[in-house]
């Protein structure tokens, strides 16, 4: 790996999923290469976000980002609209990207309504501006969740045929960098839906910022079933809740899933419920605290945010001058 990128969308309470399946696997990531993290809020406006909200919620994303451990003088954070290359290679690629390839994104046929006629540009255009946002820096790998990789290949597509349409390696063709043990966590209340932000059932979800209380109340009602807890994989089969609780219990204490089935198999679900609470709080906790501290200072925020865009126009600019370069764009 020789450099990395990635970010969360600021639509609402950073989750459980976007904790195991990105933020934890960056901030140990961090230490082993180039990193760089931004705010998506562009990404965010496909859907309408409330202004002022949508201001609160940057500046939050930014501070979990560094209560969950990024160190900010090693790796720069930024709000994606402070770079506006984002925006100028997403027109580019646009105007390189075929409609077919965008048709079948699976994502957004997953966030459309019925109403063909009212749906959004920028909603269908959503992957290209990703792709400019990984393709500006010339990253060597995107780590992400699983839901990410369709977008992903969509990004290495564009990278690959832009380079041999013009002849001239423009964009690093990225690889995707799905790690940890619950690359997928699934919704508390469904275990064949992914936890999401935008759910409007708040049980759904563990948020970061969750006090511990309700940490506790969330995992007691998520759902489980009649049977008693499994003793083994096999009895895992058709139980996707339980095995969605699995998944986070193994992904946070590190331990196998037999270990799992050893301490708790044949019991009923309480047990598990409670201990789950407790190794959830004992993670989660401290990025709150520190989270709640941070937020009392927006301007040391406000600042780290200002130096990270500088930092990262630095290399996006490059990018966007080749680009035009290549297309004859300008004098
Ligand atoms: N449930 C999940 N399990 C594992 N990883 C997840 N990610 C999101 N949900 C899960 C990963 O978190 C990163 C940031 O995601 P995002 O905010 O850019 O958008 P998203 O994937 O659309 O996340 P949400 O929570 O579902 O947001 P909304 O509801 O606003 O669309 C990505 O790396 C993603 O893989």
């Amino acid at each position: 790996m020789k450099r990395i990128i990635s970010g969360i969308q600021p639509t609402g309470n950073i989750h459980l999923g976007n904790y195991l399946g990105a933020l934890r696997n960056w901030v140990n990531l961090q230490h082993m290469v180039e990193s760089y993290f931004f705010v998506v809020d562009l990404h965010a406006i496909t859907i309408h976000q409330d202004p002022v909200l949508l201001k609160k919620h940057n500046l939050q994303v930014a501070a979990l980002y560094i209560a969950a451990g990024i160190d900010p003088t090693k790796s720069p954070i930024f709000i994606q609209s402070d770079v506006p290359a984002h925006t100028e290679v997403m027109w580019i690629l646009s105007c390189h990207a075929p409609l077919g390839w965008l048709n079948r994104m699976t994502q957004y046929k997953d966030k459309t309504s019925t109403d063909k006629e009212r749906e959004k540009l920028g909603l269908f255009a959503y992957p290209v501006l990703m792709a400019a946002d990984i393709l500006l820096y010339q990253v060597s790998h995107v780590p992400t969740g699983e839901d990410q990789k369709q977008h992903l290949e969509l990004t290495r597509d564009l990278a690959l045929s832009f380079n041999q349409k013009y002849g001239v390696n423009v964009f690093t063709v990225p690889e995707p960098h799905i790690i940890g043990a619950a690359t997928r966590v699934m919704s508390l209340k469904d275990g064949t839906k992914k936890m999401s932000k935008s759910d409007p059932a708040e049980g759904s979800r563990l948020n970061l910022l969750d006090d511990d209380d309700t940490i506790r109340s969330k995992l007691k009602k998520a759902k489980t079933d009649s049977l008693p807890f499994p003793m083994d994989k096999d009895e895992l089969q058709g139980r996707p809740d339980i095995a969605n609780l699995l998944t986070i219990y193994s992904a946070l204490t590190e331990l196998p899933f037999e270990k799992i089935f050893q301490e708790f198999g044949g019991r009923n679900f309480s047990p598990f419920k409670e201990k789950l609470a407790d190794i959830c709080i004992a993670e989660l906790s401290p990025i709150r605290h520190k989270y709640e501290k941070l937020m009392e200072n927006p301007d040391y925020l406000k600042g780290i945010l200002k130096e990270g865009a500088q930092k990262a126009s630095t290399i996006a600019e490059k990018t966007l001058q080749k680009t035009k370069e290549t297309l004859g764009l300008g004098v």
